[in-house]
């Protein structure tokens, strides 16, 4: 693809992302409410995640009409122009007004995440990265922090009903044994989008798919932080292990979920 054609697809993830932001608060304050529903274990839907996606796609098809789509309500099929989208990142939190969800959307070319564009509506953040050209919030360049020492790390550890609790259990166990600092947020691209901004100093989850991970694990490359390869083998399509963290501490992750 053409640099231009590339810078094309940035700005209108950023521009599409903060609009649906915007439709994603409006729908949350809508006094008619939002239908919340479950599509799996504690895996919640709401109304808004599939009209802020159906916004977000009617848009890019609108300006890219030879590009496929993969999003987490609508499926689809990822060709080799694909937007792999996220309308509500943290649904489980914007279905209780939890302030700690996000927008995200990504762009793979050729098999590799080109672009990456995550957008906090109740910070009004917008962290965007493209292959190369490093990563930002608001504009203003970002870096992943310098923590490598274990007993001063603070990490994101996302689980969800995907994977066994057991494990879950036996990753923290082997973190906090390390003096690692944890949290869960529930949102894995707002977690990634805060290592990349060295807020945070690594995220972890056993299996995400496409449309929680890409955008976040660009930014963290692009921000100077170290990602596994979650594109390998069927990553796109049936998703796959997440680590990102600070160059130091990513060998304290790959340990903790046994992972090379
Ligand atoms: C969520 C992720 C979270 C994971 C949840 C879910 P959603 O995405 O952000 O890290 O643990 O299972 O995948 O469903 O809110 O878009």
């Amino acid at each position: 693809m053409t640099p231009d054609a590339l810078s094309a697809r940035h700005r209108a993830a950023e521009s599409f992302a903060r609009e649906a932001g915007r439709l994603a608060i409006a729908l949350r304050a809508d006094p008619r409410g939002l239908e919340v529903t479950l599509k799996g274990p504690q895996d919640v839907v709401t109304t808004a995640d599939g009209a802020v996606e159906r916004s977000i796609v009617a848009a890019l098809s609108a300006a890219f009409p030879d590009d496929t789509f993969l999003a987490e309500e609508g499926g689809g099929t990822a060709g080799d122009r694909c937007w792999v989208i996220d309308p509500i990142d943290g649904t489980a939190n914007f279905a209780r007004g939890l302030p700690h969800w996000c927008v995200t959307i990504a762009f793979v070319a050729a098999g590799r995440t080109e672009v990456g564009v995550i957008y906090d509506p109740n910070g009004d953040l917008l962290y965007s990265a493209r292959r190369g050209m490093g990563a930002r919030r608001n504009a203003v360049p970002i870096r992943v922090s310098v923590t490598d020492d274990p007993a001063r790390a603070y990490v994101d550890i996302g689980y969800s009903r995907r994977t066994g609790i057991d494990d879950f259990a036996r990753i923290m166990t082997r973190l906090l044994e390390r003096g690692v600092n944890v949290t869960q947020g529930g949102s894995a691209a707002l977690g990634l989008a805060r290592v990349a901004d060295g807020r945070l100093d690594g995220y972890a989850e056993r299996h995400l798919y496409a449309w929680d991970a890409l955008a976040g694990l660009l930014l963290v490359e692009e921000a100077g932080g170290r990602v596994n390869a979650f594109l390998e083998g069927s990553g796109l399509t049936k998703g796959n292990e997440t680590m990102a963290a600070t160059p130091a501490l990513y060998a304290v992750l790959a340990n903790a979920l046994e992972v090379r």
